[in-house]
């Protein structure tokens, strides 16, 4: 006799770009099917529905692949060899590790990596954290690998980055310009497509910026301008250029609400030559930023600038929305403000059915979260930078990004990575990252748990079975605009010997002499209620817990649109605009970093490629087959979209490559190589392949899966210190 059929709401917890609401149906402690959200619901307009991802989870995540027990490394560091040890011997060794190093290099040598495999409340990567703010403390990191500079960029010019209205004024506008987005992919929240979709149902134009004719033209049947990676800022300079000379710019926002637009609206004591409008009309270099100037750099045509200028100024109002692939580049931040320059020049910043650009936040809920504990370190660098840490980070200073202090105390001795991949699969530059963590001089201890054997999993010294997340619980927020909390309801038991990351943590605690003050005597069920209590306070209209976690999720009722804004507030220092930046302009960096929006052109950009040993811009993208490294290894997976390097017809026929051929592709970094996909659907000059396939080295070390970050350069970008992951210049040849 078999058990009924149970169904358990609960909600994913990667950082997929979603965060849907899934229906498991159990039977005898097995999943039978995965179902989603498919209707929309009055109090909230839109579905969350889950992707081909979501509906995979369970043959994701529940398989023979998994790792069983905790393991011990035996062979060299990052070999993949590891013997099998008890959680009582694994929780000795880290509590060992975790003291020694404290008290030989002091607590700035501890280090908790950017990980998000579990990007819920109770994070496990957060809980490390906590517990090294108990011990003494810890080198923490700012920003994201997500938006590194667009986050700066925006809040450089607007004095925050909460720059979005609500996404449900789209339709409120009469031009919508998506600028390296590519929603039908990354998701960015179940309300991008709705709203979208809407949109273009209710006939609004919709004009798509990418390399490549990605998925969101094609879902959308928009239009489609191609463009030469990392020249965005180009783009915008040209088209600010056809908006001020042909009178089309808003001139009384520009004066009223922002300072370096023209000479008349500069700081104090600042050379009014420096302002935004010499520089478009060429009048310190000698080059007006013409539509033929930016031909040259983007590749787009004159005419297609000039009209999509015209069309952008003269649509009232327009939205110019930014996704986050242009500041995944080496100057980044240059293409975020140029697209704010935009909007200020053409009065779509505080207007229902504009867009301010930058990115895009706009909060109208808080978050449930863990209490405040203060790390007594108080040092700071970039998330991209931690592998400088390790090789000199004693030697880092505010140039490198450090904040909190003058420079280092120490470089990094361990290394905390939970639920994450960034260790080498999603860092930049895998062979010398990989070269760095191989010698245990450097770093002495690394630490960290996952699922399966991935590529970070190799170099840790130990490695932990965790559970998933329909082994174990959380609570869920929306993934960036949604109006709801989620729970993540356990739906069968954990496989193997895994355990959730706070269950041994709080044993590690135990061996610190600090489990009271880690746990609070509260196990994991208490701790998510107590941290839905404490949001209660905030969100009267949460209903109780228990009726909470039942329904799986609670939607807040309906609130009037935000307009960012509106008010024409800017909390910068001079409460305006800044297009011109005085804290830039004092400011020395590493590299060149002007106070303006203005195209910079980048080391391995398409000036380089005209001419050097390296013809092709390489880009990577966030494909729907997978959340970054996740699902790669769940063959199913492969039918919806297989691994393979996009390249234009004739770069295939310079190199006699032919549809079906395996390809070589290569720079000093390293090499990888994968099929070949000849296709129209990119530009020529430029290949592309989809982030997050496993790094798979053959014993030359060239990677045979197509992991990009074989090819990809650690140098930070100049103002944010980010990733640059998107620029690089390649070659290809046909494989022998
Ligand atoms: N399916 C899926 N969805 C995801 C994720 C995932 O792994 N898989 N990850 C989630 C996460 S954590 C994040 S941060 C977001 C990332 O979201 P984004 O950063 O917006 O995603 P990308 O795919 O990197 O870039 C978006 C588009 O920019 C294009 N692009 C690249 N370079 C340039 C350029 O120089 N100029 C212009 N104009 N366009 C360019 C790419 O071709 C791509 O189509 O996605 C989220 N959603
Ligand atoms: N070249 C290039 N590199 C990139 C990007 C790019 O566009 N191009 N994108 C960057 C961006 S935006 C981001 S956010 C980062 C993402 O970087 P990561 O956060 O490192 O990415 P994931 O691959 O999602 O890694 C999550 C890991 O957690 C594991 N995991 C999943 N669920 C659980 C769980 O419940 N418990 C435990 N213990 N483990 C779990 C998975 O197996 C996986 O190994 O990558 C960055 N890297
Ligand atoms: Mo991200």
């Amino acid at each position: 006799m078999k058990d009924e059929i149970r169904v358990i709401p609960t909600t994913g917890r990667n950082n997929c770009g979603g965060r849907c609401l899934i229906y498991a149906h159990v039977q005898d402690g097995k999943i039978i099917k995965l179902t989603t959200d498919s209707k929309a619901k009055a109090e909230c307009g839109v579905p969350l529905s889950a992707c081909e991802r979501g509906m995979n989870y369970h043959k994701t995540y529940l398989n023979e692949r998994r790792l069983r027990t905790p393991l011990l490394r035996v062979g060299e560091r990052g070999e993949g060899k590891f013997r099998p040890i008890s959680w009582k011997e694994a929780v000795e060794r880290i509590s060992e590790e975790w003291i020694r190093i404290r008290d030989t290099y002091g607590p700035g040598s501890r280090y908790v990596t950017y990980a998000t495999g579990v990007s819920a409340a109770f994070s496990p990567r957060e809980l490390a954290k906590r517990l090294l703010s108990l011990d003494g403390g810890f080198l923490d990191y700012y920003n994201s690998y997500s938006t590194a500079c667009i986050t700066p960029a925006t809040e450089l010019m607007y004095g925050t980055a909460n720059s979005g209205n609500s996404p449900e004024d789209w339709l409120n506008s009469q031009f919508l310009l998506l600028w390296g987005h590519n929603p039908a992919e990354t998701k960015f929240d179940s309300v991008s497509m709705y709203y979208l979709r809407k949109a273009k149902d209710k006939g609004i134009p919709i004009v798509v910026i990418d390399p490549r004719r990605n998925d969101t033209v094609k879902a959308l049947d928009a239009e489609w301008i191609p463009i030469r990676p990392a020249t965005d800022a180009a783009l915008a300079d040209a088209m600010a250029y056809v908006i001020w000379t042909e009178g089309l710019a808003d001139r009384n926002f520009l004066d009223s609400c922002t300072i370096g637009f023209d000479e008349n609206h500069m700081p104090e004591g600042i050379d009014p030559e420096e302002c935004v409008l010499d520089y478009l009309l060429g009048k310190q270099d000698g080059t007006p930023k013409t539509p033929e100037w930016g031909e040259h750099i983007t590749g787009i045509p004159a005419q297609t600038i000039t009209q999509l200028a015209r069309r952008y100024a003269t649509a009232k109002p327009a939205a110019l929305i930014q996704g986050w692939g242009p500041q995944r580049h080496a100057y980044g931040e240059q293409g975020v403000r140029g697209c704010i320059l935009l909007a200020c020049m053409t009065g779509n910043v505080g207007v229902s059915g504009g867009w301010a650009a930058g990115s895009g936040y706009c909060t109208t809920h808080r978050e449930p979260c863990l209490p405040y504990v203060k790390n007594p370190y108080s040092m700071q660098i970039p998330s991209y930078c931690w592998t400088e840490a390790v090789e000199r980070g004693h030697e880092m200073t505010g140039l490198d990004g450090v904040k909190g202090g003058e420079r280092l105390a120490s470089d990094v001795k361990m290394i905390v990575n939970l639920a994450g991949n960034c260790l080498i699969n999603q860092h930049g530059d895998i062979n010398r990252t990989a070269a760095l963590l191989r010698d245990t001089s450097k770093c002495e201890f690394i630490l960290c748990s996952d699922l399966f054997m991935t590529a970070s999993a190799k170099f840790a010294d130990i490695l932990l079975p965790g559970v998933s997340f329909l082994e174990s619980e959380n609570l869920t927020s929306p993934w960036l605009w949604g109006d709801f909390v989620g729970y993540n309801n356990q739906v069968v038991e954990p496989l193997y010997e895994g355990r959730f990351e706070y269950d041994w943590l709080s044993e590690v605690a135990e061996k610190l002499g600090l489990k009271e003050q880690f746990t609070c005597g509260r196990n994991t069920r208490q701790w998510l209620e107590w941290m839905y209590e404490d949001l209660r306070t905030w969100e009267p209209t949460l209903p109780p817990f228990e009726e909470f976690r039942a329904a799986g999720v609670y939607r807040y009722p309906p609130k009037p649109p935000k307009i960012a804004f509106a008010d024409r507030e800017f909390p910068t220092k001079s409460g305006k605009v800044e297009l011109f930046s005085e804290t830039v302009y004092h400011s020395t960096y590493r590299d060149p970093f002007p106070a303006i929006p203005r195209y910079v052109p980048v080391p391995e950009g398409v000036e380089q490629a005209r001419v050097g040993e390296y013809p092709l811009q390489l880009i990577s993208w966030h494909t729907r087959r997978r959340c970054h490294s996740i699902h790669d290894n769940n063959p199913d997976m492969e039918r919806i979209a297989p691994q393979q390097l996009w390249m234009h017809p004739l770069d295939a026929a310079q190199r006699k490559v032919e549809a079906g051929d395996r390809v070589r592709v290569w720079n000093d970094r390293g090499a990888m190589e994968v099929p070949v996909h000849i296709t129209e659907d990119v530009m020529p000059g430029v290949v592309a392949i989809a982030q997050g396939a496993w790094y798979t080295p053959d014993e030359a070390g060239v990677d045979q899966r197509g992991c990009v970050n074989v090819l990809t350069s650690l140098h930070p970008t100049p103002y944010a210190k980010g990733n640059g992951q998107h620029t690089n210049l390649v070659e290809a040849r046909k494989t022998n």
